[in-house]
């Protein structure tokens, strides 16, 4: 039986709260390391390091968000939207690494809508799935590779619910895609997230749980703060200033863009420590809202 096979009968035996399947040893899982990446998957966005796309990309992303919006105006619904997240937790089925409580869950829910209150969007867990995998699947997860599109097979539903796949990639703390990629490659669609990142999680300075705010925000249709470096349109946000690369720590003052105004370390969409991300500015919560209704049919 293949694998995508044995994952669906799994699903399906299991019900719709799938708990604990566990996928056999040897039943064709992936190799473990980044040696088997074949290539990027395009249009994904990874911290750190590779969550800018090219400008061409992100100026292409513009042009057609711009397209939309004038062809189909959003409407305005003024109300609030709660957004179904899907959990896919994935664990280690000899040692239960990786098997986080509901509690846990439910205390990176509650750092997301914090963030996100804002604009009127909101984050309730809708399913919870657990998977127990082998100790090489759970660390050798990459973007773009086989153990990714071995989690992936979990996926469900439409391009308003969020996938949340829980793992413990060896070199990402994790990785989004963003709503315009979903017509492309519906079954990829949503947010990897290293769970050592999540609220008491064990990652130094990245524990709080914001890494999961500045995917989600990918996900929203945000680009990164340090999008486009100094030059150009940047992320397309007007009121954050220009950066030239992602913040390490918490640089008070950091001002590597001669254009007006310094680095925004605070903001969720830069790679600042997490006590240092607080907040979302005017400007990305408009682009939310415009980018939700034409990718995803969420009017805020
Ligand atoms: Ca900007
Ligand atoms: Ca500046």
């Amino acid at each position: 039986m293949s694998v995508s096979k044995a994952l669906r009968r799994g699903l399906a035996l299991s019900g719709l709260l799938a708990a604990g399947l566990v996928v056999p040893a040897g039943a064709g899982a992936a190799p473990a390391h980044a040696a088997c990446v074949t290539r990027p998957a395009a249009n994904t966005a990874a911290i750190p390091g590779t969550a800018a796309v090219s400008r061409a990309t992100a100026a292409a992303v513009q042009r057609d968000l711009r397209q939309r919006e004038q062809t189909h105006p959003a409407r305005k619904s003024k109300a609030p939207f709660t957004v179904g997240v899907v959990w896919n937790v994935f664990y280690d089925q000899a040692t239960g690494e990786g098997n986080l409580s509901d509690a846990a869950l439910q205390r990176q829910i509650d750092v997301v809508n914090q963030a996100f209150s804002p604009v009127g969007l909101s984050f309730r867990t809708y399913q919870v799935y657990r998977y127990g995998v082998s100790h090489a699947v759970l660390h050798g997860v990459a973007e773009g590779n086989q153990n990714e599109a071995y989690l992936k097979q979990t996926h469900k539903y439409n391009q308003q619910y969020l996938n949340l796949f829980t793992a413990r990639p060896d070199d990402s703390r994790g990785w989004a895609t963003f709503p315009w990629d979903y017509a492309s490659r519906p079954g990829y669609d949503g947010v990897v997230l290293n769970s050592d990142t999540m609220p008491g999680g064990t990652r130094p300075d990245y524990d709080e749980g914001k890494t999961a705010v500045n995917l989600i925000g990918h996900w929203t249709g945000l680009w990164s703060t340090y999008q486009g470096g100094c030059s150009g349109e940047g992320d397309y946000v007007a009121d954050t200033p220009a950066e030239a690369s992602p913040a390490v720590g918490c640089p008070t003052g950091r001002d590597t863009c001669p254009a007006a105004g310094t680095d925004p370390i605070h903001n969720y969409m830069d790679d600042s420590t997490d006590h240092c991300r607080v907040q979302f500015t005017h400007g990305q919560l408009q682009r939310v809202i415009g980018t939700l209704a034409q990718y995803r049919g969420i009017n805020l």
